[in-house]
């Protein structure tokens, strides 16, 4: 408003000033070419300010988005603890309506505002402090804050951690000296901390004070199980008498996915300060999953902050108090030939402050093999390669962060372990095996990788990187069957010239059919490398213009076919969460893919978590149990195998005898699994009951799903969607966990490779077609077996999405070398399943 008067304002001097000269001109009447030049240039003159006033107070105001008229106030806020030395403990402290606990934190409160005032910028900003708690010790717990006005905002930076503490620190020496009737403070703290976690004690909203004893009991958040409300700001303080310490379990936890907006903050501490912050957490986790923390000392503080639009759930929480001494107990001296250690009260959060100390010792002559089989040790802004906060340490390295694989041989006939958390933040820890083993001999009829891990013999030399320090594919002769990469490396044969760099070198895609300057096309013709993303068509195939950023108007097979028929010619556009198509088209019907439970990351072990394949679903036939695997793909529709259902016995046809179970994990628990009956079962009509070609079926329910946490669907790739050979895909099922064996209880996930067509080719002796493709590892060991079929393969694309890419099918025997898993091809059945389904 203020901006568009001032513009009118200019106007009218410009008129006015015009009149002026007209004036002047009836005067002297001589002068009028000297009159006009002047006027002009007036004109000019005003006409420029006007125009610098214009853009000053309209445009560049709206172009800055710290002008002064869309800048808030900022609140700093910082929080810590003091010790108290002529004060005795009353136990009257803990309850913060009591006068004991209002006189003590007034004085404290009057003392704080006093030692702020020695510091010109704190003593002028200077709000407020409040007394939030006490604890045994004395320990005070209290936060401070400071407003500053937006006219001041240049002047945050200046409000340091260091400044407040240097301020709190002079005041306390003077009021030493000068008063000492004063309650004497010692060792106080102070950290920066978000305002919104700052709290009344007394207010009557959202804020508790609970007692922990040996008996589990429970919290919730409010408004559990329905909904928590917005602009929650909500407070548990949590004691225990001393020398215990308290555990606080979550068996619910559902709060918003991103933790800017919603979140817990849990303190080692009775104030919110960061530097004893045991963990901030959002997010749904799974009953398998839970959030599980322990404090060091007798003290916890909860926090629960609301602000975004999505209003969740909640958490019900369990606390009770454990002895001190049961949590502090960890490491020791271990002599036993095999055993595991883990972090104090794992699978808990570990306790912050803490140091563990386990010496492994063997007899001598033999040496000591530490496996991980889980580690997790994550903490904001650290480092992992100094891991200078929480971590293991052995043979001289520390370990942090989160490690997928972790190995360790001793030199001599002991290891050490050192464990350490510091006081802020903590996390699951870790787990490892140890055993002694004979160095003359150390892995008896496996071969031995450098990283101390053993393998099978036939993995060595294989072209596959088992060890993961690539010891087992260095110093090979290369068999009759294998190629001599120019890195010294060995690859079977059939991977030459199968357009992946599977040498690492490039060696063996070199002397393929094209020269080394030609670009060879899907189908095998060879180009310049000119024609290579050039807007022409110029291989049959169009693979030429297949990957490339921008080639319109050009339509192959490769391209992605948006539905008002324009082509995307972009790898695997579709539910990539980028518009592609102007209609959008790519990025519609893509809820499907995600698992929202927060998983564990436990190193090896083949058990699937409970929601870790949401879309995972177990066909039983008849009396006979789980018979076939098959996927979500909606509420309505199920993808599975055509040869679960169209075989010599015509009773597998009735879907009357079938169920479907989605939401399973364990065959013998059905806790939220979702039983449907199967109103529909569509085999595709090219089925081959001799070739196995067009293995796919399509079963539609008698009654929609409810997608919950372990229900949910894949996503289906479009028919452009490429899978490269190579790529890490995942199968999974109740299938025989070896060849004839019976079908397992629990869930089994195995990591796959696809596996290149001309290689697939080679190994199944030709008996692969298009609607088939080979997934698995030619050195044998991991692959689907009999009860998986139908199931899905399953591949995590970058765009953060599990597409389908197959559906267990045949294969020869299970898990044979040289004999991978043969799986129906999604993207060659995909304009079927469209029209059947309209998905
Ligand atoms: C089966 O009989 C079966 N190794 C499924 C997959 C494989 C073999 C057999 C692949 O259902």
């Amino acid at each position: 408003m203020h901006s568009a008067r001032y513009e009118f304002d200019g106007r009218n001097g410009q008129h006015e000033r015009i009149d002026f000269l007209t004036n002047k001109e009836k005067a002297r009447s001589k002068n009028k070419t000297a009159i006009a030049i002047g006027v002009l240039v007036a004109v000019l003159v005003v006409a420029a300010v006007v125009a610098f006033l214009i853009w000053l107070f309209v445009f560049k105001e709206n172009d800055d988005p710290t002008a002064s008229s869309r800048r808030k106030p900022a609140v700093q806020l910082f929080s810590g603890h003091m010790k108290l030395l002529n004060q005795p403990y009353n136990q009257n402290y803990e309850d913060t309506s009591s006068p004991e606990f209002m006189d003590l934190a007034k004085k404290l409160e009057s003392q704080l505002e006093n030692h702020y005032q020695s510091d010109e910028l704190l003593k002028e900003f200077y709000t407020k402090s409040m007394v939030t708690a006490f604890s045994e010790g004395v320990v005070a717990y209290y936060w401070s804050q400071f407003d500053i006005p937006v006219e001041e905002l240049e002047l945050v930076p200046e409000f340091s951690e260091e400044r407040i503490l240097e301020a709190l620190e002079a005041g306390i020496q003077q009021s030493r000296s000068v008063q000492p009737d004063h309650i004497q403070i010692r060792e106080i703290t102070a950290s920066m901390t978000d305002p919104r976690m700052a709290r009344t004690p007394n207010a009557k909203e959202c804020f508790f004070t609970l007692e922990a004893t040996e008996e589990d009991q429970t919290f919730t958040s409010p408004g559990f199980p329905t909904a928590y409300p917005s602009r929650s700001r909500c407070q548990w303080q949590i004691r225990a008498s001393e020398e215990n310490v308290i555990t606080v379990s979550f068996p619910f936890f559902h709060i918003e996915d991103d933790c800017s907006d919603d979140f817990v903050y849990i303190y080692d501490s009775l104030s919110p300060d960061e530097s004893q912050a045991i963990t901030k957490k959002c997010g749904q986790r799974p009953p398998t999953n839970p959030l599980e923390v322990v404090s060091s000392g007798n003290i916890m503080l909860i926090n629960m902050i609301t602000d975004g639009e999505v209003q969740r759930p909640g958490f019900n929480a369990v606390y009770k108090a454990l002895p001190h001494p049961s949590v502090q107990k960890c490491g020791g001296v271990l002599t036993n030939a095999k055993g595991v250690i883990s972090s104090p009260q794992h699978p808990s959060f570990y306790p912050p402050a803490m140091d563990c100390k386990w010496t492994i010792k063997v007899p001598s002559g033999q040496k000591v093999r530490l496996k991980f089989t889980m580690f997790r040790m994550k903490e904001p802004g650290v480092d992992v390669r100094v891991c200078h906060k929480d971590y293991v340490e052995a043979l001289g390295n520390k370990y942090c962060g989160e490690l997928s694989s972790l190995s360790l041989t001793s030199t001599t006939n002991e290891i050490i372990v050192n464990f350490h958390s510091d006081e802020s933040f903590t996390d699951k820890g870790f787990m490892a095996e140890y055993s002694a083993f004979d160095p003359q001999n150390p892995c008896p009829n496996e071969f031995a990788c450098f990283s101390g891990m053993c393998i099978a013999k036939e993995l060595k030399c294989d072209g596959w990187n088992d060890c993961g320090d690539m010891s087992d594919e260095i110093k090979c002769s290369c068999g009759t069957d294998q190629f001599a990469c120019n890195n010294g490396l060995c690859k079977p044969k059939l991977w030459i010239c199968d357009r992946v760099n599977d040498c690492g070198d490039n060696s063996d895609e070199k002397a393929c059919s094209c020269e080394n300057n030609e670009w060879r096309c899907r189908n095998g013709q060879c180009m310049s490398q000119g024609v290579v993303c050039d807007g022409k068509m110029d291989c049959v195939d169009g693979s030429d213009e297949a990957s490339c950023e921008t080639s319109p108007g050009i339509c192959s097979e490769f391209s992605f076919k948006c539905a008002n028929g324009e082509c995307v010619n972009k790898v695997n556009a579709e539910c990539d969460r980028i518009d592609d198509c102007a209609d959008k088209s790519d990025e519609s019907f893509c809820d499907c893919g995600t698992r929202p439970y927060k998983l564990n990351r436990i190193v090896g072990g083949q058990n699937a978590e409970l929601g870790e394949w949401p879309w995972q679903v177990s066909l039983h036939f008849q009396t006979y149990g789980h018979s076939c695997g098959a996927s979500i793909l909606s509420e309505k529709w199920l993808l599975s195998a055509s040869h679960c259902f169209v075989t010599q016995s015509q009773e597998n046809i009735l879907p009357s005898n079938w169920q479907s179970y989605s939401g399973m994990q364990d065959q013998y628990k059905h806790d939220d699994v979702q039983r449907r009956s199967i109103h529909r079962i569509v085999p595709h009509p090219e089925y081959n009951m001799m070739t196995f070609d067009y293995d796919v079926a399509l079963l539609e329910l008698s009654e929609p799903l409810e997608f919950t946490n372990s229900i949910r669907p894949i996503c289906l790739p479009s028919s452009s969607h490429v899978f490269p050979a190579g790529m890490s895909c995942w199968v999974t099922g109740w299938g025989a966990l070896r060849e004839g064996a019976r079908a397992a209880q629990l869930l089994q996930k195995v990591s796959v490779k696809i596996i290149n067509d001309t290689v697939c080719n080679t190994v199944t002796e030709g008996q692969v077609t298009s609607r088939m493709m080979c997934s698995g590892h030619l050195s044998g060991g991991m692959d689907a077996c009999q009860g998986d079929s139908g199931g899905p393969l399953s591949c995590f694309e970058e765009s953060g999405r599990w597409f389908q890419a197959g559906i267990v099918s045949w294969g020869e025997g299970c898990a044979r070398r040289m004999k991978p898993g043969v799986y129906s091809r999604v993207t060659k059945l995909r304009e079927w399943i469209k029209k059947e389904t309209g998905i």
